[in-house]
């Protein structure tokens, strides 16, 4: 059975990191180790929330499972909350990263424009620096901008200027970049990438829907790593990854209970299972 490691935050109520990495991943048969990084009452668009550092356990965790001599096909990170968690995780990747385990690093850390709530304005570079240690980066437009440190473009962009986006992003030393939420056409949205080995692009686009919610970012990068470490390429994980986001989300909308901070994933694990089923 293939084993992906996850590293990111339990955001108890938030349907965001590890409580959707989890379900997801699992429920595409793969089995979901989990490094916790912070134990918040709630994900960080709340106001009130409560926060339990853990980092002083992700070290002493990993050696533990490098005694037990544990081996990952996938290492995936989403939200690091501070630089030196970064530093712990850049650490990990060294200890169970190379050969055929591939990194995937969704920095979460921005949207719309702007950074999450505490997160300094440092932080976008020393999570640019982790980039580079990955096979696979998954940022959206704003996290990318701030990690290149160009102004976020909002909605003014052609594919010119995310083809060079997406090359100026594995200058971090990534071999494949993929920027999600690009429309180029009106009433389309999707994802780009760019395989710096390849020297190739690849694109994919569904139909926009008139709703963002919050979290889809983290249900795209869990598909993505699940179906990837399952055995598929980068590119059918891409498309896997936006089919399901965008079920999640025309689901949601069609259910009219919406709630602000996310969608009904759950409802669309058996669509998921069905999809990489083939
Ligand atoms: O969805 C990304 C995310 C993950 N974890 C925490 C967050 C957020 C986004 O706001 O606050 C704690």
């Amino acid at each position: 059975m293939k084993r992906v490691l996850t590293i990111q935050d339990i955001s108890c109520v938030g349907k965001c990191s590890l409580t959707v990495a989890l379900p997801i991943i699992s429920a595409m048969g793969v089995e979901t180790a989990v490094l916790p990084t912070a134990v918040l009452s709630t994900h960080t668009q709340f106001s009130g929330f409560t926060f339990r550092d853990l980092t002083d356990d992700m070290i002493p965790i990993a050696d533990h499972w490098q005694k037990e001599n544990l081996t990952f096909d996938a290492v995936y990170t989403g939200y690091l909350g501070s630089e030196r968690q970064i530093d712990i995780v850049a650490d990990i990747f060294g200890r169970f990263g190379g050969g055929e385990t591939k990194i995937v690093v969704d920095p979460a850390m921005a949207d719309n424009g702007v950074l999450y709530k505490g997160f300094k304005p440092e932080f976008p570079a020393a999570m640019f620096k982790l980039c580079g240690k990955a096979d696979i980066i998954l940022p959206n437009l704003t996290e990318a901008a701030f990690m290149l440190g160009v102004p976020y473009p909002g909605e003014n962009y052609d594919e010119a200027y995310i083809r060079k986006m997406l090359v100026d992003l594995t200058s971090s030393g990534a071999r494949v970049s993929v920027l999600t939420g690009v429309s180029f056409e009106k009433g389309k949205l999707g994802v780009m990438a760019y395989d710096s080995a390849a020297g190739e692009y690849f694109s994919y686009f569904a139909d926009r829907l008139p709703a963002a919610f919050h979290g889809t970012g983290d249900i795209f990068a869990s598909a993505f790593t699940g179906a990837l470490s399952g055995g598929m390429s980068v590119e059918d994980s891409l498309k896997v990854a936006v089919d399901y986001t965008v079920e999640c989300i025309r689901v949601t909308l069609e259910s009219g209970s919406e709630c602000w901070y996310g969608v009904e994933f759950e409802k669309c694990i058996p669509f998921l299972v069905k999809r990489i089923s083939g």
